[in-house]
């Protein structure tokens, strides 16, 4: 279908995915070694560099996408970095290959439901003391509880709306090469991470993800994570595709892009209600 080095893959066997259904669903986050060959990793690893790295698209505004930029910056205290690439399956078919490649498609659909959609595609270039470091959860805290709650009730399973697959594409041996982090069970918490520095959830502190090029990890979105800072002088390379429930595209991204008459002016309400306004 795509003329590039990614190759198409195979799903896990049933028991397999089910056994990585019920990891996530325990602890946030699931590491799974060995997924993508080394000829798939150096050929993400040079095109995320030839298109970072090419003035044009590094220039590029993309106002009527979800990212405004082909490549966000990192904002260093002193400079500015080029750091996350955006909106990439517009810039190479690699990625609209590697969003079906698998076992990616087969665990979506485990894990979110067989109508599962895209919702994200990025890779992040991590250069020395490059790192989302603030401990966090994605996007928004979808069921918080009040804080005399101590956490979801045991046996109560939150549904997973989303969730990022990481595809190291670096090997990520030692802390000093900032290896993702996770805090187990926190995405039961119902709360956002309770300390800056040393986040715990149940007596679990934070576990650092190791890992080889071409391993992969699971991440749900309200698990408390960050990206360790990366103090050694290796670049990283992390892809990340995204894949949500079926009912929230429909819901927030379908349903929505009906236009205006012709010759109707919206006032800005209105656009911002439309999802015309960032
Ligand atoms: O760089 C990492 O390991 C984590 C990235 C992250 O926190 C995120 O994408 O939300």
């Amino acid at each position: 279908m795509f003329d590039t080095p990614i190759t198409a893959g195979d799903p896990f066997d049933e028991d397999r995915t089910q056994q990585i259904v019920e990891d996530m669903h325990r602890d946030g986050y699931v590491h799974i070694p060995d997924v993508l060959n080394l000829d798939e990793v150096a050929a993400l690893q040079e095109t995320t560099d030839r298109l970072m790295d090419d003035p044009e698209i590094f220039a590029a505004e993309t106002p009527e996408l979800h990212e405004g930029r082909y490549v966000q910056m990192h904002m260093g205290k002193e400079i500015q970095t080029p750091f996350i690439l955006r909106n990439t399956l517009a810039l190479d078919p690699i990625f609209p290959a590697m969003l079906m490649r698998e076992p990616f498609v087969s665990l979506a659909e485990a894990l979110v439901g067989s109508n599962c959609r895209f919702c994200g595609q990025n890779v992040l270039r991590n250069q020395p003391n490059v790192a989302i470091e603030r401990w966090h959860v994605d996007g928004a805290l979808h069921f918080p509880v009040p804080d005399e709650v101590d956490r979801y009730a045991p046996g109560i399973r939150p549904p997973i709306l989303w969730f990022t697959i990481q595809i190291a594409l670096t090997d990520i041996d030692i802390i000093e090469h900032g290896p993702t982090q996770y805090v187990p069970g926190s995405h039961c918490s119902g709360k956002h991470p309770n300390s800056p520095d040393d986040p715990e959830f149940e007596g679990n502190g934070p576990v650092s993800i190791f890992c080889q090029a071409g391993d992969i990890y699971l991440q749900d979105p309200q698990c408390w994570h960050r990206g360790a800072p990366n103090t050694s002088n290796r670049v990283r390379y992390l892809m990340q595709n995204q894949y949500a429930v079926d009912w929230a595209y429909r819901r927030f991204g379908w349903m929505n892009r009906v236009p205006l008459p012709d010759g109707v002016e919206a006032p800005d309400r209105l656009q911002k209600l439309l999802g015309n306004t960032r």
